[in-house]
């Protein structure tokens, strides 16, 4: 039997770690924590680290035709018993240091870059666009990996160029706005706007290029209601809303201007949230969460 102590960690976000599994493999674990307004809360969300999981399975798969990934297995003897179904056995790549952002919405840090310069990322969009409107096309908008705890920074095509070669980039950039369109495309069938979705891609020990780290999970894009959908205001966030509202509510006493971490989250919301990730996660992908794998002893 192994344990996830006999895997040395090799790198932490906020809400996942990175473990070594040998020369060539690694386990990717996802918590059950999340964040919101920049801070990671200390209430965990029960399952939401099998939900991401499960999710990003299924999109590895979906996507398969489009773009080969680094998944390995979600269930096999290397993956330790405490963290399966939250944890993925992959292939160790060599990251690119790009981070590659497809928006088909315009939200957040690019609304605010189009509000001051017309453009995000050197994509030049027309006048007149607002608050989550629907782009003419998804733009591939990239961003460099910022220390832990900053925000990415979003460069030009021409940085990524400089950074990776000319070829590699127009591949990147073409592999990013293919992979999301498909993605969409299907979430947007099921009820659900990908607003934008956040990709990292690796070479394998022949070279070739694969799709890695988690993907198209709520975490990585941004996910909207369809139903719910009305440009010009800001959009609630699929699964992090009822989190939202409470924390930015008198009922939690907290001060988000202030520099204190977020209170404890009550019953009533932790509950309310858990349910909206597996309405996501089965919304989108037809299947049942109750079927996907859970921890062993
Ligand atoms: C992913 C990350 C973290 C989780 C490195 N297949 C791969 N090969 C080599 N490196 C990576 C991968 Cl996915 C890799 N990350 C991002 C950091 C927890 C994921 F702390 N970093």
């Amino acid at each position: 039997m192994v344990a996830l102590a006999d895997y040395p960690q090799i790198a932490a976000g906020k809400v996942r770690q990175l473990h070594a599994v040998d020369d060539e493999h690694l386990l990717l674990v996802a918590s059950d924590r999340m964040s919101a307004y920049d801070h990671v809360l200390e209430t965990p969300i029960p399952d939401k680290g099998r939900v991401l999981t499960a999710m990003s399975v299924f999109w590895f798969e979906l996507l398969a035709d489009v773009m080969p990934n680094h998944l390995v297995a979600a269930d096999d003897p290397r993956i330790p018993g405490e963290v399966r179904g939250r944890a993925l056995l992959v292939r160790r790549l060599e990251m690119l240091p790009v981070e590659c952002v497809a928006r088909g919405y315009l939200t957040g840090s690019g609304l605010a870059d189009y509000q001051r310069t017309g453009a995000v990322c050197d994509v030049r969009l027309p006048d007149g666009l607002t608050e989550a409107s629907q782009l003419p096309e998804p733009i591939f908008t990239p961003a460099t990996k910022a220390a832990i705890g900053d925000h990415d920074e979003n460069v030009s095509f021409a940085e990524v160029a400089a950074q990776v070669g000319a070829e590699r980039a127009a591949q990147l950039r073409d592999l990013t706005l293919r992979v999301y369109r498909r993605a969409a495309e299907h979430a947007r069938g099921r009820g659900v706007i990908v607003a934008d979705t956040k990709f990292e891609f690796g070479l394998a020990a022949d070279g070739s290029l694969v799709l890695g780290d988690e993907v198209l999970t709520p975490d990585s894009s941004r996910y909207w209601p369809a139903d719910e959908y009305e440009p010009g205001k800001v959009q609630a966030s699929f699964d992090k809303q009822f989190v939202r509202n409470w924390l930015t509510s008198a009922a939690s006493g907290w001060d988000r201007a202030a520099d204190t971490p977020p209170p404890p989250l009550p019953a009533d919301i932790i509950a309310t949230t858990r349910a909206r990730y597996i309405e996501a996660y089965e919304r989108i992908t037809g299947r049942a969460f109750a079927d996907w794998l859970a921890p062993t002893e």
